[in-house]
């Protein structure tokens, strides 16, 4: 692999060269770069472009949507279903899945998406990002909803785009984790970042200390102990982080280090943390443990959990592994 050279297409081909359906993954993750260069030009315009601000809709979570929410949406859905690669699929914007019972053949794969992530942030200026999951479809039949609802580990593919100073695409396919990043002159995804291991140490923590009443012991312990610094026991100052788009911090945990909580806590009962299971969290686990790092719910494995709902919420801790350890070890002891 020539570092600068390489684009997504070629080291996809190396990747995925085993077998028929491993060559037909690598040309959805090509279709799925394509839907991320029309979200990246329509988020790099801006205001200019007339998508910012909010609609008076609102998305099943009962979250106001922005117009770049449903635009990237269509772009997923509109590249899907044009690919003919895709079943069906689910997405944060839609409260049922979509099915392409269209298509000659059912497509080999599902989607399951975060079309724009952390998009409270688009009207700021702030780094937002797509996330991606995919699971292999039922053979010879159109998918129902339990064909989507499998644990993360069944994710045969998964990643994100982040749309920063520059547009960056990440993903796994099973074998480590790669960062790609968009050559706008020429339109193609550059290998840039080749097996992303995230370091296990780390002093860095990303939360939203706003919600810190609400926490549970084991994450009030942790965050003390951070906060508490060389005059604590762990003997060393921390620094925290906290975008609030979910894609920027993650990106920035598998660059240089750190862990992201957005924990269980008591704030809504009825919600077992904020971060969405299928299209935030298993994605991004997996593009995480695939880099060397961890990801829990606090009591478990987050690639573990069996879901029961499209949009269902889970706590997320993930990150450097000696830390995640650390927290699940506290919950462990109560
Ligand atoms: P939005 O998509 O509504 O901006 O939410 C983003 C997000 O799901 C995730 O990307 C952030 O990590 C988290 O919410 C931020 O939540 P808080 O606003 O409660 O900090």
């Amino acid at each position: 692999m020539h570092l600068g050279r390489t684009t997504l297409s070629q080291f996809l081909i190396q990747q995925l060269k085993g077998s028929d359906q491993q060559a037909a993954l690598a040309d959805l993750l090509v279709d799925i770069a394509a839907a991320v260069k029309a979200i990246s030009s329509m988020t790099a315009k801006g205001a200019l472009a007339g998508v910012l601000g909010s609609l008076e809709s609102q998305n099943v979570q009962g979250e106001t949507q922005k117009k770049l929410d449903l635009l990237s949406d269509k772009a997923f859905i509109n590249t899907f279903h044009l690919g003919g690669l895709v079943a069906g699929m689910a997405s944060e914007e839609n409260e049922h899945p979509i099915v392409f019972d269209d298509l000659e053949a059912p497509g080999a794969f599902l989607a399951v998406f975060d079309p724009l992530d952390g998009s409270s942030n688009i009207d700021v200026n702030v780094s937002v990002g797509s996330i991606f999951s995919i699971l292999k479809a039922p053979e010879g039949r159109l998918p129902g909803l339990a064909d989507f609802l499998r644990p993360g580990k069944e994710q045969i593919a998964a990643g994100y785009a982040v749309y920063g100073p520059s547009t960056m695409l990440v993903l796994t396919v099973g074998q480590g984790t790669h960062g790609f990043t968009l050559d706008r002159e020429m339109g193609n995804f550059i290998l840039t970042h080749p097996n992303i291991q995230i370091p296990a140490q780390t002093s860095e923590f990303a939360i939203n200390t706003s919600n810190e009443r609400f926490w549970e012991l084991p994450v009030l312990r942790y965050i003390e102990e951070c906060k508490a610094g060389k005059t604590g026991p762990r003997g060393r100052d921390f620094n925290m982080r906290w975008i609030a788009s979910m894609v920027a911090d993650v990106h920035r945990i598998l660059m240089r280090g750190g862990v992201f909580m957005y924990p269980r806590d008591t704030k809504d009962p009825s919600k077992p943390g904020r971060l969405r299971l299928m299209y935030e969290a298993n994605p991004m686990s997996l593009v995480v443990e695939q880099a060397g790092g961890k990801a829990s719910t606090g009591h478990g494995r987050i690639l573990e959990v069996q879901p029961d709902q499209i949009h269902q919420r889970v706590p997320v801790i993930l990150g450097s592994s000696e830390e995640v350890d650390r927290i699940a070890g506290y919950h462990e002891a109560g």
